[in-house]
């Protein structure tokens, strides 16, 4: 059996997002990981540039989508997975406890309709699962802390780690997004550097410290040996205290209320309106996190 994935990323420096397309060279089946569908929101537009970039790239390589995989709802960009499943028919999937995310979102939009079963998704994966993309294995870790409902797809020599541990460089994802913690966060992340010191992580952003290049692919090794948020002289206590303390000097994410009603729901829009037009709907006063100078 044939172990090694071939992974090509996708950046998208609107929002500092990595996509992945991760595909099994012997029989050309293919999984897409965390896709972003486009949106201004300055001028309220959606777009599909991200995705159909995506789609290109699959159908020039001439690759079979096996599963659409987003790692959790994202709170910086909308989710593409709707839009590529309609392009595809592939299924959609997300760890099972989006459940618990969607519970506590429904409360904070005050939206009573929201199914929080999960049931907007094709598959919902457990702790430990396994699927398949053509010939290689996937495994799924759960990896919360970043969001209550965040997973790791394991996938041959790959792990998909989205936004536990950044690049070396950049440190480790925030904790403080309702729901967050960053003591499990210290958890999910042991997790991941407990597998195989060559394992190639795929990150979730890169923020480009100091204005350098994108960068995405790091090892477990390099993870254990250059990340300053993770060294082995780190404990959990020390590594929560300086993970609250940064996440005290961040502002929440520009899209974080645009997102998350979108993403909660599967990545669909809402419904439109009897004018044709789709409407977002924000809480106020709802979260912390305005710095008034
Ligand atoms: N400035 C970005 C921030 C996005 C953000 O908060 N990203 C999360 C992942 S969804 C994170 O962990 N950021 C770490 C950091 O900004 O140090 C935005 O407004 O979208
Ligand atoms: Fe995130």
């Amino acid at each position: 059996m044939n172990l090694k994935a071939e992974v090509t990323a996708f950046f998208d420096p609107r929002t500092f997002s990595v996509q992945y397309v991760v595909a099994d060279p012997a029989t050309k089946k293919c999984a897409i990981v965390d896709p972003v569908l486009d949106f201004d929101e300055k001028s309220g537009t959606t777009a599909t540039v991200n995705a159909d970039h995506i789609l290109d790239f699959i159908e020039e390589r001439g690759l079979a989508v096996e599963w659409i995989l987003d790692t959790h709802p994202h709170a910086d960009h909308f989710s593409a997975a709707r839009y590529l499943k309609s392009k595809t028919g592939a299924p959609t999937a997300i760890g099972e406890r989006v459940v618990d995310v969607q519970k506590l979102w429904k409360g904070i939009y005050n939206w009573p309709e929201l199914n929080a079963d999960g049931s907007q998704w094709d598959k919902l994966f457990a702790e430990g699962e396994t699927f398949s993309v053509g010939e290689l294995e996937g495994k799924v870790l759960f990896s919360p802390g970043h969001t209550l409902a965040s997973i790791t797809y394991v996938v041959g020599d790959t792990a998909f780690i989205h936004d536990t541990l950044f690049m070396p460089d950049s440190g480790t994802a925030r904790a403080d997004f309702p729901g967050g913690s960053a003591g499990r966060l210290w958890q999910s992340i042991q997790e991941i550097l407990s597998l195989p010191a060559e394992t190639r992580l795929f990150t979730g952003h890169d923020y480009q410290p100091g204005g350098r290049e994108p960068k995405w692919e790091s090892t477990v090794a390099e993870q254990k040996a250059g990340n300053s948020h993770i060294s082995k002289l780190l404990t959990e206590a020390e590594f929560v205290a300086v993970r609250e303390a940064r996440d005290r000097t961040l502002p929440m994410p520009k899209l974080i209320l645009h997102a998350l009603q979108i993403n909660i729901n599967g990545g669909r829009l809402p419904e439109p309106e009897a004018n044709g037009k789709r409407y977002l709907k924000f809480p106020l006063d709802a979260l912390q996190g305005a710095n008034w100078g």
